[in-house]
């Protein structure tokens, strides 16, 4: 791997299955940044578990998002795709982490107060520490760059602020990272409700396309979006549904809003939804193959995601080791 190379580490949680919003806003962004920079994408898998899940589940997503990775064109010599569980750093950092938060920031974060009312019989410590535990898996590998959609710069702010806390008690320790939000983003929203963004926790299918869905999934969920009565193609604020299904055609063929705009000018909204859900499918299906193939070589995604894991505890624990003696702890190991 180059030296000279900026790194980037980002992550999903594996909190259901991925969606074209994770696809189009994340996934696809990674890819176009593996090269010019050294990358570490994980699943965060740790944080998940903050709200309650199915073990079955759990495991299914995991590795579901393991292998969407993979097969969306990571190339794996030069970047490390890991699971976060399995460097056991991460949560070692995140204990440490903690002893050096304070509860007043961490209750000002907009996602605990949200997730805290989505589940209200569930606000456990972890989902109000998960700042800390996100903290770690950025600051262990010395990231200069995170990815991250702006729902998340509160978390990396919090992250930034937590470096230069510690760096100021013991030295330079870890790098402060900047945040990653890119220019032409595509924010996707929810196919049900516009207004929301395209979420891998909608209870309502339909909201949202999963990467895996099946052509005749797309093109039924694509038809049954909500719009409006006016019947143009327009991109308008005040027309979320259309303008959400532009984004995504957009986004999908790589044409300007303007141009699609131009192309179904007169046309009724039918037609427009099926050209629509043939963009997603020829979006998603060369992803949808790979990840069929990777299904079928079980062994492979092993040996990937458990020599991914070596490469990624190595880089961990190395700024780990040094934690633990700025701290103050006795090496033993
Ligand atoms: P959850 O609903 O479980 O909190 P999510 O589907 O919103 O999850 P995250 O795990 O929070 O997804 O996000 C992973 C990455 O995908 C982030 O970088 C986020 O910005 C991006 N992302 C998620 N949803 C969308 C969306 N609808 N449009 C664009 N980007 C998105
Ligand atoms: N909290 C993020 C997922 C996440 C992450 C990270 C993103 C966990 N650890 C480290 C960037 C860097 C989310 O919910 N999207």
């Amino acid at each position: 791997m180059s030296q000279d190379k900026k790194r980037i580490l980002s992550a999903i949680q594996a909190s259901g299955q991925l969606t074209l919003g994770n696809y189009l806003g994340a996934i696809k962004n990674w890819v176009a940044l593996q090269d010019e920079y050294e990358c570490f994408f994980a699943v965060a898998d740790l944080h998940s578990i903050t709200v309650r899940q199915d073990p079955a589940n759990l495991r299914k997503n995991t590795m579901d998002i393991f292998k969407i990775f993979l097969a969306s064109g990571i190339d794996t010599d030069n970047n490390v795709l890991f699971i976060q569980s399995h460097v056991s750093a991460h949560a070692e950092l995140a204990w440490i982490l903690n002893c050096y938060t304070y509860m007043g920031e961490l209750s000002r974060m907009t996602q605990f107060k949200d997730k805290s009312e989505r589940h209200a019989t569930n606000i456990n410590a972890g989902l109000f520490t998960y700042p800390a535990l996100m903290a770690a898996d950025i600051l262990l590998y010395q990231a200069d760059l995170v990815p991250v959609g702006q729902d998340q710069k509160q978390h990396l702010e919090i992250t930034r602020d937590l470096a230069c806390r510690f760096n100021g008690i013991y030295g330079d320790v870890f790098k402060v990272p900047e945040p990653y939000i890119p220019k032409v983003g595509a924010r996707i929203m929810s196919l049900q409700n516009p207004e929301s963004k395209m979420s891998k926790s909608d209870p309502n299918p339909n909201g949202f396309i999963g990467i895996l869905d099946k052509p005749d999934i797309i093109r039924s969920k694509v038809k049954k979006a909500v719009t409006d009565s006016d019947g143009i193609v327009r991109f308008s604020e005040d027309k979320p549904g259309v303008s959400n299904l532009l984004s995504i055609y957009s986004a999908c063929s790589g044409m300007s809003i303007a141009d699609v705009e131009k192309k179904f000018a007169g046309e009724g909204y039918g037609v427009f939804k099926a050209e629509v859900a043939e963009r997603i499918v020829e979006c998603l299906s060369p992803l949808q193959e790979r990840y069929d193939e990777l299904s079928k070589n079980k062994d492979y995604v092993e040996k990937i995601y458990r020599e991914s894991a070596e490469k990624a505890a190595y880089v961990a624990n190395k700024t780990l080791r040094k934690v633990y003696k700025k701290v103050g702890f006795i090496p033993g190991r």
